[in-house]
């Protein structure tokens, strides 16, 4: 796997909207939709659940080329054999997962505002998860959205790939597109949709006309 990942649909598995035993269910479905890339984000389970429920969604995966992030733990993502970790900026240095895992791994770090914009090295990280773009109700500790126009200026100063993140579907994420941003992250517009694999098709279309209209390709 690349480190230079398609973002354009990235849809986050949370144990906020989804029962860690339907995560592979719901990634299968999401990325028959046309999901790019996908997260796990479960602050709850212990190390050895963890490590299963990576390994069980990256086997429901094999073949189908889509990267499998798991949040915050870089020891997990090496226990698993998960394709990369996606860091916020209370969890372990950037430095020291590259070190945990090699130049192969992809890593991912969360951007909320300009101040933590000068410390994103991008010898050593591959994108920018920024936002919340919009306001959300998933994350109960997110900070304020930033709006289009602050996500806009603030992806400015990254020199690096950037996915939108917060409040996002299919209403919307032409919005984050246009803002800059190269995908969208998502929760709640798949895990919470009635027919994910449709959601998730629904939305990647979304974004690549956004992205065309951009002038950007797809
Ligand atoms: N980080 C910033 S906002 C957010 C995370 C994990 C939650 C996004 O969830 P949703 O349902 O797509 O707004
Ligand atoms: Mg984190």
């Amino acid at each position: 796997m690349s480190r230079g990942i398609d973002l354009r649909l990235y849809v986050v598995l949370d144990e906020a909207t989804t029962p860690p035993a339907a995560f592979a269910d719901l990634a299968e479905a999401a990325v028959s939709g046309g999901a790019t890339a996908i997260q796990l984000r479960d602050k709850r389970s212990g190390a050895r659940s963890l490590i299963a429920l990576a390994q069980a969604v990256r086997a429901r995966l094999h073949g189908r080329n889509v990267p499998v992030i798991v949040n915050d733990r870089a020891d997990l993502t090496l226990a698993a054999g998960a394709d990369g970790v996606h860091l916020g900026q209370d969890d372990l240095p950037v430095a020291f997962a590259r070190a945990i895992l090699g130049r192969e791994a992809i890593i991912g770090l969360s951007v909320t505002g300009e101040a933590e914009v000068e410390a994103v090295d991008p010898a050593l990280v591959d994108h920018v998860g920024l936002g919340p773009i919009f306001p959300t109700g998933t994350k109960p500790d997110a900070a304020p959205a930033l709006g289009p126009e602050r996500f806009a200026a603030i992806r400015r100063l990254l020199a690096l790939p950037v996915v939108a993140i917060g409040g996002i579907g299919q209403a919307n994420a032409a919005q984050a597109i246009g803002a800059g941003a190269d995908g969208v992250a998502v929760v709640s517009a798949v895990a919470r949709a009635a027919d994910p694999a449709a959601a998730a098709r629904a939305l990647l279309a979304e974004i690549d006309r956004a992205l065309r209209e951009s002038g950007r390709n797809r």
